[in-house]
């Protein structure tokens, strides 16, 4: 820990939200602004956002300085906008992340938070599965077998022995984050398990939370065969990757472009050597940093 009172970045991916971000927004900045005693900042990152979510933030914004956004017209996916937003963990001893529907109320994150100021881990997650988590509205009963499915999958290839690695809550230490920042490549929502694993391999310690949780209609995420292909073709990519095979794959890649085109997913991420933002953001005040601006 970095000072007695840690700073704290938020950041929230947001994809057409006008209806769910607004009183979000509000909760967390009052409730932070209120308890947290260090820094507070948050981050919303959007992405081909065909609706008001731009406009709703900049509301929120006019209320609140410590919110800022930045905006990527490209379809970059969840984890693309997480991978984007975590470029600014230099502004912050820590940073975290929530969905933007309020699935996670800022007690929940907060729980999250202290976690890390009390102790010297460096990452801490939300469980909905661990013994004491409190979940209010359950997810579809076909939402929750592709879940667990994709549970089974990801203990089978990774053997993390983390219950819940989708909760969209986690908070990390800038350091961790900075560390496995060039290890972040998968921009769909199995990115949970890329940002975990990389954790894990780089010597991190990882503590599930268990969290209060509800799940909110009006979900973005489309669960069919498609999206479950997706997932397991990431899955399988992020095995790979940790595979003393990879380096010969290289060729494959064109393959593994269509692959994501015909699955409509996002493609993995491209680093292109040091992460910009990162720079940029060690060298200059904040609002000259990209965030509020379309880059
Ligand atoms: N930036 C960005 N955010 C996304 C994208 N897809 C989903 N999200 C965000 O990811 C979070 C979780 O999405 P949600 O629809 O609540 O998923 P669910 O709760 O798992 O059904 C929300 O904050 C969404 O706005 C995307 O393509 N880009
Ligand atoms: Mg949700």
């Amino acid at each position: 820990m970095s000072s007695a009172q840690p700073s704290l970045l938020l950041l929230i991916p947001a994809y057409n939200e006008e209806n769910r971000i607004g009183p979000v927004l509000e909760e967390y900045a009052r409730y932070f602004g209120r308890t947290h005693a260090g820094r507070f900042q948050m981050v919303v990152v959007l992405n081909g956002c065909r609706d008001n979510t731009l406009g709703v933030v900049q509301a929120a914004a006019a209320r609140h300085p410590f919110i800022r956004h930045l905006d990527f017209p490209a379809p970059i996916g969840k984890g693309g906008a997480l991978i984007e937003g975590l470029k600014l963990a230099p502004l912050a001893d820590l940073i975290g992340y929530v969905d933007a529907d309020g699935a996670t109320p800022p007690v929940a994150f907060h729980d999250l938070v202290r976690c890390l100021e009390e102790s010297n881990i460096a990452c801490a997650i939300a469980s909905r599965w661990l013994p004491g988590a409190v979940v209010h509205h359950f997810q579809p009963e076909n939402r929750r077998f592709a879940s667990r499915l994709f549970h089974l999958f990801v203990e089978l290839f990774f053997q993390m022995g983390i219950l819940d690695t989708q909760c969209g809550a986690k908070v990390m230490r800038r350091r961790a984050v900075e560390a496995v920042h060039e290890r972040l490549t998968l921009a769909d929502l199995a990115f949970d398990v890329n940002l975990l694993f990389s954790l894990r391999r780089a010597g991190f310690t990882v503590r599930e939370i268990p969290t209060e949780w509800s799940d909110k209609s009006g979900s973005k995420v489309v669960f069919n065969l498609r999206t479950s292909l997706n997932m397991l073709l990431s899955l399988v990519r992020l095995r790979l990757i940790y595979s003393p095979f990879y380096r010969w794959l290289g060729p494959l890649r064109p393959i593994e472009a269509w692959l994501y085109r015909q699955l409509r997913a996002p493609q993995p991420f491209r680093h292109s050597g040091v992460p910009e933002a990162i720079q940029r953001t060690e060298d200059r005040e904040p609002d000259r940093s990209g965030i509020n601006r379309s880059p």
